[in-house]
């Protein structure tokens, strides 16, 4: 037997310095599409998130609060893990930068770095964003020396500094990013970074004094210095692949060999805030290194609010989990996928998330309950013996688009055609009228087929909605008299004559938020 395609899906690891919110949210549930739909299509995945614990935004937010560091990493690590449980993510890993474990491979990596000449020391003199923990070029700058992403007032920082010879790695990057026209996407990503590689690309500063920061990793060869916590950060991805021992003895870490762990990553998915990160620093740290780098960058749009980026530091947020109180899990799910199209920014609002939510309420969970009552009231609850073949035309396009749109992830469309084929067949609903065939004796063979037809449908939408909204699909699955959602494969297929159905309470009820009216 063929071994099963092999999956390697991150997203970013959050700062601990607060709670998560929607931006987060989308990331994390993206992923989670992603991660279930390979499953579904028989990808053995292996899929990880956490947090990004160390550096000085945390040392000075931990400050403000009056708390050690570590205190506020375990209460933020909690609040986030608690939000994907919440949330259903199904992550495979959840990585904190303070474990153990991680803190090992990063100084493995450095002293990794150090041993082939990778690292020298000299001094850094320029702009520093401590809530973004980057560096600015005085070109580079927003007005009146703020940060260019968020907008915050940059301090002038001048020190000794380890710098990555970062330098060496331009033409081989370029050449990898021009090779290779899927690594980076969407297109206007990749061209943003080929045109930041146009000018002469500058080593990278990776440490900070430890007099300054002392919340961070020491490098291995300078214990008066701790890691640039971007450096810590990005390794993340390498320790939960598994590839390095840091444990085992020089020269045999896994640095030569990773082909028994999960590394080179298959798919690094983050926002375009943090572009430059993941598709200059890391791949060249990775080259540096000795390393294969990952073989994607999927880079999704801002949740705007507004015209402004929606972040903990500009205090715009919206809480998921507010929002998730009202409507449930599979409604924030469905609506920030559905809304946003992948890699465009999208703006956050109550209105839209209305007309979202209406979709699944008015199109979905109707047709979930008028297909469930109408075998209930005219044949018992049982579904009929018969082939069930109707809209066969538009369930082989739904499922053409699906796997189109997903290989693409352009998840909006996967996820519009499913609705679509939930509309196309409210439609043959009404053309069909059940409810007249029923009256006729004659027609007994044709509501057979109109019922079957629907329970068929739904199998389909079942797994074709899974990856976006796992719960009710599990609850439309029992509805339905299967023992579980049905992969995407076994949807057509999958013997429906004679289960029992279950009527219930709508899938997704009828909800008249106040805040849409407070919004104006
Ligand atoms: O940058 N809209 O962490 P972070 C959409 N620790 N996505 C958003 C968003 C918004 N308004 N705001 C945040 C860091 N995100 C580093 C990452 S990785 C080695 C280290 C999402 O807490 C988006 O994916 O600022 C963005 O890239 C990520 O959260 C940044 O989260």
């Amino acid at each position: 037997m063929s071994k099963p395609r092999r999956l390697f899906i991150s997203t970013p690891i959050y700062y601990a310095s607060g709670k998560p919110h929607i931006g987060h949210a989308y990331a994390t549930i993206l992923a989670d599409l992603l991660a279930r739909f390979g499953r579904q299509t028989g990808a053995d995945v292996f899929f990880v998130t956490g947090t990004d614990e160390h550096g000085q935004k945390m040392q000075e937010e931990a400050e403000h609060r009056g708390m050690k560091p570590i205190e506020l990493c375990d209460t933020m690590a909690a609040a986030f893990r608690a939000t994907w449980e919440t949330l259903e993510i199904s992550h495979n890993r959840f990585i904190r930068t303070t474990e153990p474990e991680h803190v090992a491979v990063v100084t493995a990596f450095l002293q990794r770095l150090w041993d082939r000449g990778e690292i020298y020391d000299g001094v850094y003199a320029g702009w520093y964003c401590v809530s973004d923990e980057r560096y600015w070029t005085d070109k580079d700058l927003g007005p009146e020396n703020t940060c260019s992403i968020c907008g915050r007032k940059v301090t002038y920082v001048e020190e000794r500094n380890y710098f990555f010879k970062m330098s060496n790695y331009q033409d081989a990057l370029v050449r990898h990013i021009e090779d290779n026209p899927d690594w980076i996407i969407p297109e206007i990503r990749r061209n943003e970074v080929l045109g930041f590689l146009r000018q002469p690309l500058a080593d990278l500063s990776i440490s900070r004094p430890r007099s300054r920061v002392p919340w961070g990793i020491p490098l291995p060869f300078d214990e008066d210095h701790v890691a640039y916590v971007w450096v810590d950060a990005l390794i993340n991805y390498l320790t939960a692949s598994g590839a390095i021992d840091p444990e085992a003895p020089p020269g045999q870490q896994g640095f030569e060999d990773v082909s028994d762990s999960w590394w080179p990553c298959d798919l690094h998915l983050i926002g375009k805030d943090i572009l430059t990160n993941h598709s200059v620093y890391w791949p060249t740290l990775l080259m540096g290194a000795g390393l294969p780098i990952q073989r994607q960058i999927l880079s999704h749009g801002w949740w705007v609010v507004g015209d402004t980026k929606m972040s903990k530091s500009l205090g715009n947020v919206v809480d998921p989990l507010a929002l998730r109180e009202e409507f449930g899990t599979d409604a924030v799910r469905w609506y920030l996928l559905r809304e946003m199209p992948t890699g465009s920014d999208a703006s956050f609002t109550p209105e839209r998330f209305l007309v979202r939510y209406n979709e699944l309420a008015n199109v979905l969970g109707n047709l979930v309950s008028r297909a469930i009552s109408m075998v209930s009231k005219y044949r018992e609850g049982v579904v009929p013996h018969t082939q069930g073949g109707g809209l066969s035309n538009e369930i082989d396009q739904a499922l053409a688009t699906n796997y189109e749109a997903m290989a693409c992830y352009r998840v909006h469309e996967a996820l519009a055609a499913s609705m679509d084929l939930a509309r196309a067949t409210n439609v043959y609903v009404e053309n069909r009228q059940p409810w007249t065939q029923a009256k006729e004796p004659a027609a007994a063979q044709a509501l057979d087929e109109t019922l079957a037809t629907l329970v068929r449908v739904l199998c389909v939408l079942c797994a074709l909605l899974e990856p976006v909204a796992p719960g009710k699909m599990a609850e439309l699955a029992l509805r339905l008299g299967l023992d579980s959602v049905p992969s995407l494969e076994e949807a057509l297929s999958v013997d429906i004559a004679g289960n029992h159905v279950k009527v219930s309470d709508p899938l997704f009820p009828r909800i008249e938020p106040s805040w849409v009216e407070d919004s104006g």
